[in-house]
């Protein structure tokens, strides 16, 4: 936090050379320090004066969480973490979002840590549940079945609910038409260093579309027909994969078979309005009509990783290296010394899962010439 009497503007020193694959993104606001004033100057405070954001370089972006009421001390932590580590320096909005409403518990416990407006809304209900065209019958087959064979999370319908609302209707809800870009944030996690850039802007800057800390292997049995079903949309829909498609990182042969690769949605920085674009849309809408989030166990994992990997394409995915970021059971801790320090890290380096035998680390890095 610089001195209160400080009153600097941003310096942007761009020290990388554009096309380089390593690039580090927090090396491009190596210097930048936001004006923000004491924490006593918030706006918003009474009788404090009001902080121009145009001295402040923000995104139009908001943080997001999806929770339930009795996820609230879990969503207390990780929004506490998020504030001290990132967002007390940036004040971004928060939303909150749940298919039931928000107890004035929740809604008081996490607003006493937030240092940027908190909105919390109600998720409209032909968002979150079954659809009426899904044959009850064969879903509740398909779910015991899934139950009996131990598959996790295979037995519940809210899970399911929730995946198909994270793939193709979070950005669709009003309190989120306002926002370009979010960062999505679940009870529970962890945000090990201190961010001293702001992920957004670099997003936008730098014309990415998708940003992720953890790449790992679904679970071949809750996406059965996944795969096959994307490549009848492709081949219906050649005009959508972007002509530098991270195909090689879904796939080891071409596109015959999926990999299972893909990033770890419980972090993500993206572009809404990408997945509010045509070739997005076109793809969920196809996929919901197949019915394998009901009669399988589709994940917004996969699912967005796919749409970003072929739609959006290997340029306009950003491995954020430098965020330390952890969701039970796996870490990922920036390796480099430089970054670590300079982050204040609380992770262990030695133990990030980036090459971990169920990581697809590896693959990513041979996407961006490593
Ligand atoms: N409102 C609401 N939120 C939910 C529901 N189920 C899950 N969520 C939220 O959706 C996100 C993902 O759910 P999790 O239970 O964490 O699923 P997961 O990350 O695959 O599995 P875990 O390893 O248990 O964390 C979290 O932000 C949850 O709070 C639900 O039924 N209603
Ligand atoms: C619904 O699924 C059940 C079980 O798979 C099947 O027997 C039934 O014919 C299906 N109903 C319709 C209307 O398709
Ligand atoms: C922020 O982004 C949304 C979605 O693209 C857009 O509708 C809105 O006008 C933007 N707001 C500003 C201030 O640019
Ligand atoms: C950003 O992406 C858009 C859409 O793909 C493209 O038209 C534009 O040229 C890109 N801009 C930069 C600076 O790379
Ligand atoms: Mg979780």
């Amino acid at each position: 936090m610089p001195p209160a009497t400080r009153i600097s503007r941003p310096v942007l020193i761009v020290v990388f050379v554009a096309s380089s694959p390593n690039t580090v993104s927090s090396s491009y606001y190596d210097t930048f320090e936001p004006d923000i004033g004491t924490p006593g100057e918030y706006e918003g405070v009474p009788g404090n004066p009001v902080v121009p954001v145009t001295l402040r370089r923000r995104a139009n972006a908001t943080l997001l969480m999806l929770a339930r009421n009795s996820d609230v001390d879990g969503a207390v932590r990780s929004v506490r973490e998020m504030e001290d580590r990132f967002n007390s320096k940036y004040r971004y909005p928060w939303v909150f979002l749940n298919e039931q409403s928000f107890s004035d518990d929740f809604k008081r416990r996490v607003s006493v840590l937030a240092s940027g407006p908190v909105h919390f809304g109600k998720i409209a209900d032909d968002h979150w549940y079954q659809p009426s065209w899904i044959n009850e019958t064969k879903a509740k087959e398909e779910r015991d079945k899934m139950e009996e064979e131990g598959v996790i999370y295979g037995g519940s319908l809210s899970y399911r609910n929730m995946c198909r609302f994270n793939s193709g209707f979070f950005y669709r809800h009003p309190l989120l038409q306002d926002f370009r870009y979010y960062w999505r944030v679940e009870p529970d996690v962890h945000f090990h260093c201190d961010m001293n850039f702001d992920p957004f802007v670099y997003m936008h800057e730098n014309n990415k579309t998708y940003g992720f800390t953890i790449t790992m292997y679904e679970y071949q049995r809750t996406i059965e027909t996944l795969w096959s079903t994307v490549s009848d949309f492709v081949k219906e829909h050649p005009e959508y994969v972007a002509p530098n498609s991270a195909m090689n990182f879904l796939s080891d042969n071409g596109g015959n078979s999926y990999n299972l690769c893909h990033f770890w949605s419980n972090f993500e920085i993206a572009d809404m309005d990408f997945w509010r674009g045509p070739a997005y849309t076109a793809f969920f809408n196809y996929l919901d009509l197949k019915g394998g989030f009901y009669y399988e166990r589709w994940g917004d994992a996969p699912v967005h990783s796919i749409g970003a990997a072929l739609f959006a394409g290997t340029d306009r995915i950003q491995f954020f290296r430098e965020i330390g970021y952890e969701h039970n059971p796996y870490t990922h801790c920036p390796t480099e010394e430089d970054l670590w320090k300079r982050g204040r890290c609380t992770c262990d380096p030695a133990h990030s899962f980036d090459y971990d035998g169920y990581s697809c680390m590896r693959r990513w890095d041979r996407m961006e010439g490593r």
